[in-house]
């Protein structure tokens, strides 16, 4: 701890009683949900404290225990940092350690709503058709140890078991991952899992249940050592576990929750809607298909943050080629909103150089996220005649990036829960065709319908050639010249 500095302590006032647990109490659900529900109940009161639940690792409440589990949300505006203690919090959970308080919590009649930011791999789903994967190691794990569950999906389908036995109604589920339509596909894997143990708690769940789909938007970044330093500095007070965050901020909900119990998130600017798709799509497939995007061929050409991509002229031309010829093109816009602007504010906010965003840690687990981000789009533009040179080369970037070798021979720290096996089978095949072949085998990521199309297989074909052989610059500046 910085030496002659006070720990950060919770803000005074009372203390809400809980209403929520949230699964997965990473950075980003910090910046973005808790606030908006800490924001709620100032503005029309309730009992929405939230419990949080790390899966797997204690760091996080070990951090945050001792200064009470609030935290400092730091705003990364252009005109400077602006720090903000969140007291919303009432305690962090161990999973792992203690399966049973996090069941007796998620059983506990006064919560009314189980959040979730697991990433797109805790939902152990096969990503291309959104069903739960059975022979995932941790959900045989699950189904046979219902009481001592390791994974989201376990958890909630044994409270919500518990709860039906117990003659309390269930709680919504509330799924805020880059999923698409995450309502319906959190829906999908619990249903399954519960008709694996009991049809009629199934059934329960599908006419008693709620899972509202949402979409969610904040870009934060994974906090630094020198964030925590610089927010010591700035507030003379010491906080382990800070969260840095852009001032943008989205929340789309559809407004389906068990007896309409919920914080008044209308009241702080969350939309609330019937139907979450449109918004849904514009976002996964403008900001995290380009995301994406740039996270891989930036990554191999060097380029460490989203914002240092968006400095870069041709990657900056080739992200606007993606939104205006390749993305927007196939997207419905929401209601009132224009897509010309809304792509324009989002490379304000690539721009933004206060964000350090890490290509590589945007690059993660591409096998969880390339369907909802850039593969449904190339679908579409194929079936409708529209071009994918652009969301090819991006799929071929991808493709250099989980070959685990960078441009200039260095190894890749590949983090992806289908790495090894995407490894060995692009070291298994010796030519650019070979290895997208190989890739293209993989049926969790790409559909065989897709991985069949000819134009899809020779375009990529041709873009993991030249990337392979230029370069990823030289190559996005030749497309887009
Ligand atoms: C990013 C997202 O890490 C990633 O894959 O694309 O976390 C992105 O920053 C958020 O979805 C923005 O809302």
């Amino acid at each position: 701890m910085a030496e002659g500095i006070d720990r950060l302590t919770r803000p005074e006032g009372p203390r809400a009683a809980t209403g929520i647990v949230h699964l997965g109490l990473g950075a980003f659900f910090r910046a973005h949900g808790a606030i908006y529900i800490e924001e709620a109940m100032k503005a029309s009161g309730g009992d929405w404290g939230i419990i949080g639940v790390s899966l797997m690792r204690p760091d996080q409440r070990d951090a945050m225990a001792p200064q009470d589990f609030a935290y400092t949300a730091v705003e990364l505006g252009p005109d400077g940092e602006h720090p903000h203690v969140i007291g919303v919090l009432n305690g962090v959970l161990v999973a792992r350690e203690n399966p049973e308080a996090v069941l007796e919590q998620m059983s506990d009649p006064a919560v009314k709503i189980v959040s979730l930011t697991v990433t797109e791999k805790g939902y152990c789903h096969e990503p291309s058709t959104g069903k739960l994967n059975r022979n995932h190691p941790d959900i045989i794990h699950d189904l046979a140890h219902p009481d001592n569950p390791v994974t989201a999906i376990g958890m909630i389908v044994r409270a919500l078991a518990r709860r039906h036995a117990a003659g309390v109604k269930p709680f919504t589920v509330l799924c805020c991952d880059n999923l698409p339509e995450n309502g319906r596909v959190v829906k999908g894997v619990v249903s399954e899992f519960a008709a694996l143990v009991d049809e009629d708690l199934a059934r329960w769940i599908g006419t008693e249940g709620a899972f509202p789909s949402t979409m969610v938007d904040r870009i934060v970044p994974a906090t630094k050592p020198e964030d925590i330093e610089r927010v010591a500095a700035m507030t003379g007070r010491f906080d382990a576990s800070p969260v840095m965050h852009e001032p943008f901020r989205q929340w789309v909900v559809e407004d389906r929750f068990v007896d309409g119990a919920r914080p008044d998130l209308g009241k702080v600017g969350v939309e609330l809607v019937d139907n979450v798709t449109p918004y849904e799509h514009m976002k996964l497939r403008c900001l995290n298909g380009t995301h994406s995007s740039l996270a891989y061929l930036g990554y191999l050409a060097g380029k460490e943050t989203i914002a240092e991509c968006a400095a870069d002229a041709d990657l900056a031309r080739f992200c606007q080629y993606l939104w205006a010829k390749e993305i927007t093109p196939g997207l419905k816009a929401p209601p009132g909103v224009s897509l010309a602007d809304y792509t324009a504010a989002l490379f304000t906010r690539y721009a933004n150089p206060a964000i350090r965003h890490r290509t590589w840690q945007i690059a993660m687990d591409g096998s969880q996220k390339l369907p909802q981000r850039l593969l449904g789009t190339v679908a579409e533009n194929l079936a409708a005649d529209r071009p994918i040179s652009g969301l090819a080369l991006a799929v071929a970037a991808w493709m250099r990036y989980v070959g685990g070798v960078d441009e200039q021979g260095k190894p890749i720290d590949v983090r992806d829960p289908l790495a090894a096996r995407l490894k060995g089978l692009s070291d298994g095949a010796h030519t650019p065709a070979a290895k997208v072949a190989a890739l293209l085998t993989v049926r969790e990521i790409f559909p065989e319908t897709l991985a069949a199309n000819d134009t899809f297989r020779n375009t990529l074909v041709t873009a993991y050639t030249r990337l392979a052989g230029q370069g990823a610059l030289k190559t996005i500046k030749d497309m887009i010249s």
